[in-house]
């Protein structure tokens, strides 16, 4: 009774659940890289590096156990190109007695996998995704009644689910949350260590020709790949950021300088993504070394959060809220994307570095992507759809369950509050403060309205002054609107045509 093991892309782990129960005597596994993986957006080469890449580590790895791997190459001429014609066909080859597969990252892939089972005429067992901590359905159940839900209250139980920086049931410490402290800008004198670099291997240069020779049109290269494409490498990683960064990634987790996009932070979300690092082995990485002295509470706090808090929470709300989430637009936003989210060629400093370092990297923190970024999308009004599919384009560790909620929601505010209580919108001020990029910039941060005035400062209170009504009872808001309520009518008037002066000239194609 052979077993159809079907493991994409992105399930790249030893222990997922549809390999559980796996006879290597009589199941087989299939892997297939397939164009419409590749292209239904057309994904950053490294994206597509990383992804084929750890796919025929993994492979080689399953069959050094023993398991039996169908592999389906790009460029087989008889590869159909998508998941549902691989799997037809392997079924027509093996004629096995069930598929079994482990759920996917996006809406889309889980869409076609229902169809399997009929397509095949056998049971398709769509198991879930362990690598998780909470099941969609235990999310959805702690979701169930309450009307606003947080990431803060979810977190909160998470940690007493994992007992991860637990005393007893209080949280070590005696707070739950030291985000307040993590807030530094990073002084000039401060270096951060560079995270290791893993060169690419014959399997990997092999792949790097094959993405190159068949994407060259998308956004970005496969040159300087060197991410980790093996579980052992991305090991090898998280023991290096705990050792030479975790300790300070608190401190300067919001920092952003020009030049250096990693700072303190893990660089793992590729590989936590991908399957090849247990987002909880990272967590416990991470108290050992509190628990050793060797890493602040307040660091590791921050890093556990991120993992077993947003990480997981933006997945509950995706999975909750699909597939009406993707097309949210809650503040009406309309305006096209801009060419320089392609080309990096802006006066904008701070935009000009976050765009050239997600082209080089395909990565660029989370500050850049929300505080610059988002927020520029945000102020700008530029619409959700074609924001939310540049992020899915264009960073190595983009899949929609947890790309769409940071950007629709976190990011652009578009899902009416479920990601935030507020949108994270804000002036030039904010940006000045936690990076070096105004002082490398064409445009005057201080300066609001005139010639060379910071763009983000006058698109602020336009926004503010255009959204202010939908805001009124947001307690959150108060602060920005009382201040707008008082503004001089002129001030005002002056700030908005700067806007709007602004936004004409950058639908019209000026550099700007
Ligand atoms: P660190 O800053 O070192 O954080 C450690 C880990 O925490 C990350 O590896 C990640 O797994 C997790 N984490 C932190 N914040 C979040 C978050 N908001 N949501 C989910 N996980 C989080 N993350 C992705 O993995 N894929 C995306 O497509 C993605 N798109 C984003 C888009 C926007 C607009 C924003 C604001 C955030 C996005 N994030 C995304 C979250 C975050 O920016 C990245 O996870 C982080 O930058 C990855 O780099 P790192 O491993 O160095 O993270
Ligand atoms: C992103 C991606 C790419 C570029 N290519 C493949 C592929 O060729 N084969 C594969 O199995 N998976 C690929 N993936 C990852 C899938 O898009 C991912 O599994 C789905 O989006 C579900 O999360
Ligand atoms: Fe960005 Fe404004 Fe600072 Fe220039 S002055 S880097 S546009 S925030």
């Amino acid at each position: 009774m052979t077993a159809l093991r079907v493991v994409l892309g992105d399930q790249c782990t030893a222990g997922l659940s549809s390999l559980e129960d796996l006879d290597p005597s009589a199941d087989i596994v299939l892997m297939a890289e397939v164009m419409k993986e590749c292209t239904y957006v057309p994904h950053h080469p490294k994206k597509i590096v990383l992804i084929l890449s750890a796919m025929r580590h993994f492979a080689r790895a399953l069959e050094a156990r023993g398991v039996s791997v169908e592999y389906i190459q790009l460029d087989d001429p008889d590869n159909t190109g998508s998941f549902r014609g691989e799997v037809l066909r392997a079924c027509a080859r093996h004629q096995p007695s069930r598929i079994v597969v482990t759920e996917p990252g996006e809406w889309r892939v889980l869409e076609d996998m229902r169809t399997w089972h009929e397509a095949a005429g056998i049971e398709c067992d769509i198991r879930d995704d362990t690598r998780f901590l909470s099941r969609i359905q235990d999310f959805r159940a702690w979701a169930r009644g309450r009307g606003a839900f947080r990431m803060e209250t979810f977190y909160r139980a998470m940690r007493l689910q994992t007992g991860l920086l637990m005393d007893g049931k209080e949280p070590e410490g005696g707070r739950w949350n030291y985000d307040p402290e993590n807030r530094k800008p990073l002084p000039r004198a401060v270096a951060a260590p560079p995270p290791p670099r893993f060169p690419p291997d014959a399997i990997t240069q092999d792949v790097m020709a094959l993405v190159a020779a068949h994407f060259p049109t998308h956004f970005g290269d496969v040159d300087g790949f060197a991410l980790p494409v093996t579980n052992r490498d991305a090991r090898v990683a998280l023991a290096d950021f705990v050792e030479n960064r975790l300790a300070q990634f608190g401190d300067w987790q919001d920092a952003m300088r020009a030049g250096e996009g990693v700072l303190f932070h893990a660089l793992i979300s590729t590989s936590m993504n991908t399957g090849l690092l247990d987002p909880l082995e990272a967590c416990r990485a991470a108290e050992a070394a509190f628990r050793m002295g060797l890493a602040p509470l307040n660091a590791v706090e921050g890093f556990i959060r991120q993992i077993i808090g947003w990480r997981e929470f933006v997945r509950g709300v995706y999975w909750l809220r699909m597939p009406e989430y993707a097309g949210l637009n809650g503040l009406d936003a309309v305006r096209p994307l801009p060419g320089l989210y392609w080309t990096a060629d802006t006066r904008m400093n701070c935009l000009h570095h976050a765009v050239s370092d997600t082209k080089a990297h395909a990565y660029a923190h989370h500050i850049q992507r929300l505080m610059v970024l988002g927020n520029f999308a945000l102020l700008a009004g530029l619409h959700p759809d074609e924001v939310c599919e540049w992020f899915l384009v264009v960073y190595a560790d983009a899949y929609e369950w947890v790309e769409l909620p940071n950007v629709r929601g976190m990011a652009l505010h578009a899902d009416g509050g479920v990601m935030g209580s507020k949108p994270y919108a804000s002036s030039g001020a904010y940006i000045n403060r936690m990076s070096d990029y105004c002082h490398g910039c064409e445009y005057d941060v201080t300066r609001g309205v005139g010639e060379g005035a910071c763009p983000f400062n006058a698109l602020y209170w336009d926004f503010m002054a255009r959204h202010g009504d939908r805001f009124a009872r947001n307690p959150r808001m108060a602060m920005p609107l009382r201040t707008l309520s008082k503004m001089e009518p002129d001030k005002l008037a002056a700030l908005r045509a700067q806007a709007a002066g602004f936004l004409a000239a950058m639908d019209a194609g000026e550099r700007v």
